[in-house]
């Protein structure tokens, strides 16, 4: 037995940490009594635990001094196991190092060689230089930097980290994120040079609908660039004057594209020895320009994580080259060419074709577009650096005649997380599916969770991850990100006086007011966190902002409860909505608002009771009470009818606990499963009903109905996408029509996770695994096989290791195998009224049952799955495709 994968916060990297004290997290490789922590300070100190009795062995408090800025610790743990036996060796030491902790640790200057500009497109990018000396041998060096702006580092001509669009975006006026790299492989004795590319992102860029806004946190775009050496003369931040110059990117925008002209390429420009007597000195902001608070990251960083090649390249008569990927990403393509003679070169994208030709109308005024011009004929290889498309297709154009298309690769860009969850069914379509929800997440986890990757939006739309959190925290490690993006919420919560519908907010003309479900991600993402990593500390960082969205909303109601006034979205883009008025939805937009109240409102009673202010959590939980209260009076009757009498609201009303007992539960089931078979087990619902409706019929006993639904083919339905060719989850049920055309309404994402958020079901109830303790050290394996599958299974990555399940049915019975680690205690309730509940620990178990599938429905005809080779030949001799 040993402690294995020692981690501090949520942070995979140790470098450059924002916290005096982290927090210690490690997996006891069989079962834990007791924990010795020791910490070896850089300066010799070693502090240790002591033994500490406890089975706790995530987020288990820094037992020394508070590390200061800079300040290295290497840190090891030792186990005692529950028979006594121990200590075991030492674990590997993990070394972590203080960043810059606080804001006189900065002395470099916020250096800019652009104050402003015009607005009339995108802009260029900017090299910045500086050289510095180091005496005698260097024992260690690092850079701490960041930007205005977005930015990219070299020293002595390589390139520092490989993290892409840092510092990534953050409310800048609040907090702005730094970079600690380690360099000291990369500097030399004597002359040293260290090279910034720079600019516009998401600081100066434009950004938003409706034509959007520039220059939105400033005018300008700067570095801030320290670098530290411990040379001869011992430990110290080298002075750097900086020098800069136009570079051959003319012009680059996140939604625009980039331009290249490589024919002004600047050779050996970050090196020592490169002549930059014809650089022209940058500015130095004054002090009163730089940003809010400069913080050491909460998670991994943007990065390529994935290389796709084509499926197919296709030149048309016209010279035209159509690429296709096979697959929706957010990224960018690497192209290599030869035998060009100075031409541009345009790529553009699209995430689907329309009549075999890109429709680039879904991007909106975000063009997409990316010009390389090659120096020549030579061979060359180009990637543009400081932009970002969501697209499966890219086109090629104005190759010249002679030219050739050596190469072409999609680049996948996003948070660099961790992969944690996994589900498969003998279903290929319901798999299919599955991967979309994934690809849907990546493609809209590029440093901070979106609505889409595409079009001139890509915000962080609070409704968006308060659906979809639950999938989110299943499938990724995706704490960091999320712990970031609440930091923002929090902050500009107190500067607005209440939760936007999208942080970081900016005022495109989008209303800023109150919306639940939206503004209810204040609560329920961080409860969500909680849950899913067992840290009380973020529920303990996010609770101001909890409180303070209950107590607005309570205000709003005038006390009583009832969220009758004001703006809502509702339950946004129900199918039933016409496609330019997407909140038109048939459930009353007040009843989805008063069960939102209701629902935040018990969370933080819960989370203040969970971080000891006994207080706030007895006034939330009347706040609870009364909402509640009030959506018993307004919307239930005594039967357990739900005014609005829609799948939305029943499954509201059911899921989030708000009926009054089990005769108006199961009433309230009967009606749901009623409505949903009437309307021919398509769906009814929008954002806020769909990751509900599933759950709400199991529950009540109705989960072949809920099987229908999710197996339905027709529109509006989860697979239809899938048979149409869908690679990622789309915004509208039908953001392509069932005749391949592309969904009238300005609003046409093929790439929003939010209607994904029903894979919770899919991997709670299809495959069958339950969190029961946050942090996942109880879980329940309770699968509800339907739908005739034949098999299933999901698995987890949690704190405490992999926890597997799968299902298989053979002659009349169901084999269950769950894989259960250490730490981790598995309820197992099989699908059969004789089962009792058995428990388990860390194992692999096996259990078998009678089981025949319930399901009493005749098998529903289906559509043709695209992405099955025979079906898709069919498909080809029936002139479907
Ligand atoms: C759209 C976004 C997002 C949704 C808002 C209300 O513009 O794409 O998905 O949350 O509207």
């Amino acid at each position: 037995m040993t402690a294995a994968d020692l981690r501090i916060e949520h942070l995979d990297d140790p470098l450059g940490i924002g916290s005096t004290e982290p927090r210690l997290s490690w997996r006891a490789t069989t079962g834990q009594a007791a924990y010795e922590i020791e910490i070896r300070h850089g300066d010799g100190d070693i502090a240790t635990s002591g033994r500490v009795d406890s089975t706790a062995s995530h987020f288990q408090s820094w037992p020394s001094r508070p590390l200061a800025s800079r300040e290295t610790a290497d840190i090891r743990v030792r186990l005692w196991e529950a028979d006594g036996v121990g200590p075991t060796a030492w674990s590997e030491p993990l070394r972590v190092e203080a960043g810059l902790l606080a804001s006189t640790d900065w002395t470099a200057d916020w250096v800019s060689p652009s104050t402003a500009a015009s607005h009339d497109g995108a802009r260029p990018a900017y090299l910045l230089r500086a050289t510095y000396d180091v005496v005698g041998e260097v024992r260690l060096a690092r850079i701490y930097a960041t930007a205005h702006g977005v930015f990219d580092l070299e020293m002595n001509g390589c390139r520092v980290g490989d993290d892409v669009l840092a510092p990534g975006w953050s409310s800048y006026r609040h907090r702005l994120r730094y970079r600690t790299r380690d360099v000291t492989s990369v500097l030399r004795p004597g002359r040293n040079a260290v090279g910034v590319w720079l600019a516009d992102g998401w600081y100066r860029g434009r950004l938003g609908f409706n034509g959007g806004l520039w220059d939105n946190y400033g005018t300008d775009v700067a570095a801030l660039v320290q670098v530290e050496v411990e040379d001869d003369l011992g430990r110290r931040t080298v002075p750097l004057t900086w020098s800069w110059a136009p570079s051959p990117i003319t012009a680059t925008g996140l939604y625009e594209g980039e331009s290249h002209d490589a024919r002004l390429d600047i050779a050996h420009w970050s090196e020592p020895d490169f002549d930059d007597a014809a650089w022209i000195p940058a500015s130095i902001l004054p002090p009163q320009a730089a940003t809010g608070a400069l913080e050491s990251p909460t998670g991994p960083p943007v990065r390529v994580v994935d290389v796709l090649t084509p499926t197919e390249i296709v030149t048309r008569p016209d010279g035209r080259i159509l690429i296709d990927f096979g697959q929706n990403i957010a990224g960018k393509i690497r192209l290599g060419v030869a035998g060009c003679d100075g031409t541009p070169i345009e790529i553009h994208h699209a995430e689907v074709l329309e009549n075999g030709e890109l429709a680039t109308r879904p991007l909106r005024s975000a063009a997409s577009v990316d010009v390389y011009t090659p120096r020549g004929d030579e061979p060359s290889t180009w990637t543009p650096r400081f932009t970002l498309h969501g697209f499966r297709y890219a086109e090629v154009r104005g190759l010249p005649a002679g030219g050739t298309l050596l190469s072409a690769e999609g680049l996948v860009v996003h948070s660099d997380m961790t992969r944690a969850g996994w589900f498969s069914t003998s279903d290929p379509l319901l798999d299919r599916f599955h991967q979309n929800v994934v690809w849907s997440m990546r493609d809209n986890f590029v440093d901070l969770p979106t609505d889409c990757p595409q079009r001139d939006e890509r915000l962080g739309w609070s409704g968006d991850i308060q659906v979809f959190a639950p999938v989110a925290t299943y499938l990724y490690d995706s704490a960091g990100v999320l712990q970031n993006w609440l930091r923002d919420l929090a902050s500009e919560q107190a500067e607005f006086g209440s939760v936007m519908n999208f942080h970081p907010w900016i005022e495109c003309g989008f209303p800023g007011d109150p919306a639940a479900a939206w503004g209810d991600a204040a609560v329920i993402v961080p409860w969500e966190l909680y849950r899913s990593t067992g840290d009380v500390g973020i529920l303990r960082d996010q609770f101001e902002s909890m409180r303070a969205w209950v107590e607005q909303v309570h205000a709003l109601t005038g006390q009583t409860g009832h969220w009758s006034t004001g703006f809502q979205l509702g339950d946004w883009l129900d199918p039933a909505a016409p496609p330019d008025r997407p909140g038109d939805s048939r459930t009353d937009p007040r009843l989805v608002a008063t069960a939102y109240h209701a629902k935040s409102a018990r969370l933080a009673a819960e989370a203040a009771h969970l971080i000891g202010q006994p207080d706030a959590a007895a006034d939330l939980g009347r706040m609870a009470e009364r909402a509640v209260a009030a959506f018993r009076e307004h919307y239930v009757s005594p039967a357990g009818l739900v005014v609005s009498d829609t799948v939305t609201a029943l499954s509201v009303a059911i899921i989030f606990d708000l009926l009054r007992d089990d005769a108006q539960r199961r009433a309230a089931g009967a009606r749901l499963a009623e409505l949903v078979r009437e309307g021919d087990h398509r769906i009814q619902t929008g954002f806020v009903g769909t990751p509900l409706v599933c759950d709400a019929l199991a529950t009540t006993g109705h989960a072949d109905t809920a099987y229908h639904l999710l197996l339905q083919t027709e529109t509006p339905s989860w697979l239809f996408p899938v048979t149409m060719g869908a690679t990622t989850v789309w915004e509208r049920w039908d953001s392509l029509l069932p005749d391949g055309s592309v969904n009238p309404g300005e609003m046409t994402s093929f790439n929003h996770y939010a209607l994904g958020a029903v894979a919770d079901f899919l991997h709670r109830v299809v495959g069958g695994l339950q969190l029961v303790e946050p942090g996942w050290s109880r879980v329940r394996v309770a699968p509800q096989p339907g739908g005739g599958l034949e098999s299933a299974s999901t698995a987890h990555l949690s704190p405490f290791g992999l926890i597997g399940v799968q299902w298989r049915r053979a002659d009349g019975r169901l084999v269950v195998e769950v894989d259960v680690p250490p730490g981790v205690t598995a309820e197992i309730v099989l699908p059969s009224p004789q089962a009792a509940p058995i428990e388990v620990g860390e194992g692999v178990h096996r259990f078998a049952c009678a089981y025949r599938p319930a399901d009493a429905d005749p098998p529903r005809p289906r559509r043709w799955n695209i992405h099955n080779p025979e079906e898709r030949r069919q498909m080809i001799e029936a002139g479907v495709l």
